[in-house]
């Protein structure tokens, strides 16, 4: 099956991030261009029905079909259901139970963004507090869990790796610019990071400026970690 695949994205945003790990775990070629999420251009307004990124396009030209795909599990989902190899598990309850899990990932990373872009610092401490009280629960799953990890299904990459990597990646550069040791309290929660901000499908899943545009948004955002990431 020849299909184009299109993405857009933002320089920052997480969700996208979690399509392009999964097609780099997959060698599976794509273009992407980046948007202004302030100024969303007239074609991104008719292209995405939430007004959101990722959006995906794919184009068959063979037959000649044109879709646009939202919502980045969905995309996520596509992927592994059109490339190899495929990264979900194979039985349903393990596959609805990593479903589950990965929606948990996506309150996690808005929890992130809450801390990030929190106006103060009892604002901020509001979001780690809830950080904190749902990564206590993730450390108790993986602790319970029957494999050795460090992935959450043992030792293969899946689609729920790829939805909390991104919120591994920015605790990693959020803890440079403040370090509060967040993951030293939650140990296969952290041996999970460990694995996961260090592989190259997830490395490559982003801009090489990427602390550069987080900071560049942190600073514009106006909040109270503006201050203290370096210039
Ligand atoms: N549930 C969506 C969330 C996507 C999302 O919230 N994307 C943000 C950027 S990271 C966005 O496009 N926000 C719209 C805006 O800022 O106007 C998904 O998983 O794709």
């Amino acid at each position: 099956m020849a299909q184009k695949l299109h993405l857009v994205s933002t320089y920052t945003c997480p969700y996208v991030q979690r399509a392009r790990i999964i097609l780099n775990e997959k060698n599976t070629p794509y273009e992407i261009t980046y948007i202004d999420l302030t100024q969303k251009p007239d074609w991104f307004q008719e292209m995405s029905p939430l007004g959101t990124v990722p959006v995906m396009r794919v184009q068959d030209e063979e037959n000649n079909v044109d879709t646009t795909l939202f919502e980045s599990q969905v995309i996520c989902e596509y992927l592994d259901e059109t490339q190899q190899p495929a990264l979900h598990p194979q039985k349903p309850l393990d596959r609805a139970l990593n479903r589950a899990w990965i929606e948990y990932g996506s309150k996690l990373v808005s929890a992130q963004a809450g801390y990030t872009f929190a106006a103060n610092e009892d604002a901020q401490k509001e979001k780690l507090d809830s950080i904190k009280s749902m990564l206590a629960r993730v450390e108790d799953l993986l602790s319970k869990r029957n494999n050795d990890g460090p992935m959450f299904n043992g030792e293969q990459m899946a689609l729920i790796d790829a939805a909390y990597a991104p919120f591994f990646m920015r605790n990693s550069i959020l803890e440079k610019v403040k370090p509060i040791g967040l993951l030293d309290a939650y140990p296969h929660v952290k041996a999970w990071s460990e694995a996961l901000i260090t592989r190259e499908s997830v490395k490559k899943s982003v801009v090489e400026t990427f602390e550069e545009e987080i900071r560049k948004r942190v600073v514009a955002r106006g909040g109270y970690m503006a201050d203290l990431f370096p210039n």
